[in-house]
Formats: C-alpha cells, structure tokens, sequence
C-alpha cells in the first residue's frame, strides 16, 4: 500500500490533533417528535466520561470532554479525578439558558434585573465549576430572541446584553476564555439576539482578549460560505473555537463530515491558512446528537471524518495553488484544490494508526471490544442528554 505524497511530511501534524466531545453526545436525544431509549446509555456524568475515554483510547484523537451545566452537576473535582484515571480531560464547559420558565422572554437580555442576575449568576456557577475542574472555556449559548417582529426591543436587548457579559467576563480568571456562540434561529424564529459572527464579533470585541467567538458549523443559513467567516475571524484573532456538526436543513447535529465532507475540507483548509491547526487557541469539538445511529460509533465516525479531512487539506500542494492563484490560472488553481479533497487518505491513516499501536479501524475494534454488551448489562435507565430532561 503506497501512501499519498507528502504523507510522512504530515504525520506530526496528525499526531497533534485533539478533538473535545460533548458529554451531551452519549446521552438519549432525538428530535421534539419522539427520543429513542438506548440500552447501555450513561446514567450520570461519570458514564459519560467513561465512553468519552473509550473513544479515546480508540482514536487517539479525543483527549477532551465539554460539559454542560447543569445536566453535568455532578462532584466535578471527583469527576476531573475520574476523567484522569481514563486518560481524558474535562474541557469547556457549556451554560444553558435555555431550560427554564423564568428565561422565557431572555436571560441575559432580559427587561428585569431580577432575571438578567439570575442569568448572570448561573454563568458565575458555571465559571465555579471550571475552577473546580480546570477548565479554560465557558462556552455561551443563548437561546434569546423573538418570534414576531415588534415583539421586542432589539437595540435594548443588545445593550443588556453587553451589559450581563461583561459582569460574567470579569469574574473570568487570567487564563479562562469566554466563547460566544452564534446562531440565526431557533428557538427564537424572527430575531436572535447573537444571530451571527458580526454580532458575536462585535460583543466579544467590546469584552476584551479573553473573549473569543465560537462557530458552530449548524447555525448558518443554507447556503453560508461557511470557510470564510471561519478566514475572517483567524484573520481577527477572534476565532475561539468550533462546535462540529454537519446538516441536511437545519441544526440538525449529525456527524460531522457526514452530509458534506467537502465543506469540512474547505473549513479545514482556512484554518490551516489561518495557522489555527493544532493552535490551543482554537478549540475542536464537536456538538452533535446521534439519535438513531450508536453513540461511541457515531463519535468515532465523527472525529475520524475530521482527521481524514485534517491529512486531505494538509496533503495540499499550497506552492502549487499559490502560483496558480497568482498567475490566475482559475482551471489550474481549482484542480490543485480538488487533487487534495480526492486523495483517498484511509488506508495511508489506517496503517499510520497500527504504526501508533492504535486499531487499523477503531470502529471494528469497538465492535470486538464486547464495551457495548458490557454497559448495556451493566448500566440500566439511561438518562436523556437533556434536551427532554
Ligand atoms: C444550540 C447548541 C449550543 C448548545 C448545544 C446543546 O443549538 O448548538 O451549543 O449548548 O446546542
Ligand atoms: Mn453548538
Ligand atoms: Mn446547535
């Protein structure tokens, strides 16, 4: 088996690769029509970490796991001691906003002070729990917004906004990060009060360095040229991380790589343009569901498909598509690009792997564990990620 040129050339950048899953990836989910009951499904946190480090162990690749507050309440310095003697880490921690009465009208854009400290009080925990475990990140996510236009005061909101961040960025320690998240709908289906990457920008900016955006792949309109928001915020020293998914329509959650692998490659390609490979500065995870396929399987698919787009995009020949860029050659410079996302890299990582004393094929290697038929025999009423909780 001969492997593509340049390969041994990109191994080191390989070997560096680190990926964060999310505890939520483990637990049932489905859609709001109906969540399917999986044998074997974690019943706490320390489940979860448990087949979080199974897909570790496997791929080498993912040392991390987010965590999100409160479906991961848990003793979180006994879960970071749980999360070491696996051989993972725990990683960015995840507030939500987005499950109670009172943040029915906004949580951190809310009119009433009462609501907005409550909202901004949670996020203080939230920053308690990565004292606790270590972690850089706290990821937000809002699901503030509204449905009819008139409804609310965009401008107000925004200011309140800025107002309830800045509360949360200062109780940040020296070496914690905050990542906003943005996204154009839902649940809110008019306005969303951090729609997209010019407002996440825009707040994070008026914050100061250790505020960061965070770009999940799902919360685009069809269509978004998705790699050059992705050039534009490494340009800007802004980009904080990825949440990984991939989609067919909405913010579906699927495996990343699955419904259009040449969009991960293209995403994958600015951020090495970028120099955001292998950067600590900018976070890898993934955010997905797996609702009808194996939870642990559908991780290590995932985290697999980000790899194999990784040595795609770093095999690429950039002297090469420089030249043609520049001389504009359009035929020549597209070919360059497209040699590089059709170089068929499995068999070059699958021996690369045995060469690591990793499995050829981690998914096989799961399946010959007997870990499935073990935690289905032993863990009995799962818990859902949440999202019905
Ligand atoms: C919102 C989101 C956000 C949440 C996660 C569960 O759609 O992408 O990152 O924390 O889903
Ligand atoms: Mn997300
Ligand atoms: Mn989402």
């Amino acid at each position: 088996m001969t492997a593509p040129t340049g390969f041994t050339d990109i191994t080191d950048e390989l070997a560096a690769q680190a990926i964060e899953l999310p505890s939520w990836a483990f637990g049932n989910s489905g859609t709001r029509f109906k969540v399917f009951g999986t044998p074997g499904t974690p019943r706490d946190p320390f489940e979860k970490i448990a087949d979080a480090a199974k897909v570790h162990e496997l791929t080498g690749l993912a040392p991390q796991v987010a965590l999100h507050i409160p479906w991961d309440r848990c003793d979180f310095e006994a879960l970071a001691t749980h999360a070491g003697q696996l051989g993972v880490r725990l990683g960015t921690v995840n507030s939500n906003t987005f499950q109670d009465d009172d943040f029915k009208f906004g949580a951190l854009t809310h009119v009433d002070e009462r609501i907005r400290s409550k909202a901004i009080d949670h996020h203080i925990e939230c920053i308690d729990v990565m004292d606790a475990t270590g972690s850089r990140d706290l990821k937000i996510w809002l699901a503030e917004g509204s449905n009819y236009p008139g409804q609310a005061d965009m401008r107000g909101r925004q200011d309140r906004l800025h107002d309830s961040l800045a509360k949360i960025y200062d109780r940040l320690g020296e070496s914690q990060r905050l990542v906003l998240e943005y996204k154009f709908f839902e649940p809110s289906f008019y306005h969303t009060d951090v729609p997209d990457w010019g407002t996440s920008f825009a707040q994070v900016s008026a914050l100061g360095d250790k505020a960061k955006v965070c770009l999940d792949t799902g919360h685009h309109a069809p269509g978004t040229n998705i790699e050059f928001i992705v050039m534009q915020l490494l340009r800007l020293g802004r980009l904080g991380s990825f949440d990984f998914n991939s989609r067919f329509y909405a913010d579906d959650d699927l495996m990343v790589g699955a419904a259009d692998p040449f969009q991960l490659f293209r995403i994958i390609h600015e951020v090495i343009r970028g120099g955001g490979l292998n950067n600590p500065d900018v976070a890898f995870m993934l955010d997905q569901c797996h609702n009808v396929e194996n939870k642990i399987e559908g991780q290590m698919r995932s985290v697999l498909n980000v790899q194999e787009m990784t040595a795609r995009a770093l095999l690429l020949d950039t002297a090469a598509l420089t030249a043609a860029q520049e001389s504009g050659d359009v035929i020549a410079a597209n070919d360059i690009f497209m040699d590089a996302f059709y170089t068929d890299v499995r068999p070059a990582l699958a021996e690369w792997r045995t060469s690591r004393r990793l499995p050829a094929n981690p998914v096989q290697a799961f399946r010959e564990s007997g870990y499935q038929e073990q935690i289905e025999a032993e863990r009995v009423g799962g818990t859902q990620a949440g999202w019905g909780a």
